[in-house]
């Protein structure tokens, strides 16, 4: 599940979490994990606590999903069902935004990590998403970054749609109730509702 701040992501994964929950068995894994020692460095940085190179962020983001890839294969291999809030393209959305960092380069460290099978991009103005409450607590959460974010996001679901034909990304109107919205997610992953078969695929390879 991707999206800019403030689009709901975070709700909207838990509800589709409970309602795969009745047939699956799901793994639910945030990404940034705030909780390891790569993940507190990220936080930090996040709640501007401490300063950091760009590309030495990009990396910890990147590092922060690889110390997890191994869970995430174990799980799919035992028939599970993983759904990850953020993962690396939130990863390349928002590091490439900056102007110090290159599209091609921010995609490299995340190369090869267990591919998904869907992205749900919970698509939000810059304008609507600024409206709801807390934004511009956290590094980031400015409306001109969110800007560039929900433009390099579009050209990700361009590059996906060529070089990973297998995956499924979904834009969604996340303008609505929530009950509206949940539908729409609900009804984009419907196509693997039967299960995923053959071997992990791997992103962006
Ligand atoms: N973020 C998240 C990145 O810049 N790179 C990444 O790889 C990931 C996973 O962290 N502004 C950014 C997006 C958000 C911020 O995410 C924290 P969240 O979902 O608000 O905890």
């Amino acid at each position: 599940m991707e999206g800019l701040d403030r689009s709901g992501k975070t709700t909207q994964t838990q509800k589709l979490c409970e309602h795969l929950q009745r047939t699956n068995t799901v793994k639910l894994i945030k990404f940034p994990d705030r909780t390891t020692p790569i993940g507190k460095m990220i936080d930090a940085y996040l709640r501007s606590q401490s300063e950091l190179d760009d590309r030495a962020i990009h990396l910890l983001f990147s590092a922060n999903r690889w110390e997890c890839a191994g869970t995430i294969e174990a799980e799919l291999r035992a028939g599970n069902t993983v759904i990850c809030d953020r993962y690396a393209f939130s990863g390349v959305a928002f590091s490439a935004s900056k102007s110090s960092l290159s599209y091609e380069w921010c995609k490299a460290p995340d190369i090869s990590l267990p591919a998904p099978d869907a992205v749900v991009f919970l698509d939000i103005s810059p304008e609507v998403a600024q409206q709801r409450g807390g934004y511009g607590e956290e590094r980031y959460e400015k409306e001109e970054m969110q800007r560039t974010v929900r433009q390099i996001f579009r050209k990700i679901e361009t590059d996906t749609a060529q070089a990973n034909g297998h995956i499924i990304w979904a834009t969604i109107d996340a303008s609505g109730t929530l009950d509206e919205v949940q539908q729409r997610i609900q009804k984009a992953v419907e196509p693997l509702n039967g299960g995923i078969t053959g071997e992990i695929q791997r992103l962006w390879m």
